[in-house]
């Protein structure tokens, strides 16, 4: 039987990259799989792969009586609406461990690297199977993309290791500008609408009982948000009602200079002030040094609302 092989809920490109990768390993080892996708390709997705010719998961949604690999995930709030009536053959993970359970042996693959497509390379390793040059190509893409080139405090050394070593199979000679021409498609929001840009990469997290929404937009150019940034205020609040959300977060994050302004929708704005130790102003604080969603964003918040 067919095994499918998913990211998360609106993928970035470490999920899209991820499923892609593990659903061939798993060929070569002699389990079939396909890679899926629960939503569409951001720009930057859309880029790598096309750069390193490769086609998109198609999108699937329904996973009732399959099996599928999880990765980039192993939140209830990320999977698949029908997720219990699937079942789950394993997890490929780099977050913290989420609330899914299963109810026979699963393989599991969880560290706490920067990038899920550093530990397939990992996986890669274990089976002795060669990574492709078009596989190695996106992968390195994923974690340069995961790691903001290295930037990220959840980077690690085998992070950079995995890098060096995928551009060398995937032949590219410099990977950092290859990064950085990445990282400016992503900070392309011209004409693109509010609500595609503040759902870019959006995920929603179960804190206490209560929901709370938070995206990230990184650029190299924080002016780019000049003109819009009002309405991308306005933009989380009517999310936040319609969602039933405690609040939303926005982060746009600077990755040149290495912060992140945080825009807040709440019905109690003194929760997120109290989590960051700042003040908001219209909405609105510096947060600095905060590049990861994972590591400095959703922790402190999940203290606060323990
Ligand atoms: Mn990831």
């Amino acid at each position: 039987m067919t095994a499918y092989v998913l990211g998360h809920k609106i993928p970035d490109s470490d999920s899209i990259c991820a499923a892609l990768a593990l659903a061939h390993l798993k060929n070569a080892i002699g389990e079939p799989a396909v890679a899926v996708r629960q939503g569409e390709l951001n720009p930057e997705t859309a880029y790598i792969l096309d750069k390193f010719g490769l086609e998109a998961p198609v999108l699937k949604t329904q996973f009732a009586d399959e099996s599928v690999y999880l990765v980039d995930h192993s939140d209830r709030a990320q999977s698949p609406d029908d997720l219990d009536k699937a079942t789950v053959l394993g997890i490929v993970d780099h977050h913290k461990l989420g609330d899914i359970t299963t109810s026979a042996p699963l393989e599991c693959w969880i560290r706490p690297v920067g990038c899920t497509n550093t530990i397939i390379k990992e996986m890669f390793e274990y089976y002795g199977v060669e990574i492709p040059r078009n596989i190695a190509g996106i992968m390195m893409s994923a974690i340069l993309s995961d790691t903001v080139i290295f930037k990220s405090p959840t980077c690690t050394e085998l992070d950079i290791k995995a890098v060096k070593q995928l551009a060398e199979i995937a032949g590219v000679g410099d990977y950092e500008q290859f990064g950085i021409e990445m990282f400016k498609v992503k900070s392309d929001v011209q004409g693109t609408p509010v609500r595609e840009l503040v759902l870019r990469d959006f995920k929603d997290f179960d804190m206490s009982g209560r929901t709370v929404g938070i995206g990230q937009l990184e650029t190299v150019d924080l002016s780019v948000f000049d003109t819009i940034k009002e309405k991308l205020l306005a933009d989380i609040e009517t999310l936040r009602v319609e969602g039933n959300r405690h609040s939303v977060c926005l982060l746009l994050t600077d990755i040149m200079n290495e912060g992140s302004e945080l825009l807040v929708a709440s019905d109690a704005p003194a929760f997120i002030e109290e989590a960051f130790g700042v003040t908001l102003k219209d909405g609105k604080a510096w947060l600095p040094g905060v590049l990861s969603r994972k590591k400095q964003v959703v922790p402190p918040l999940e203290k606060r609302f323990a």
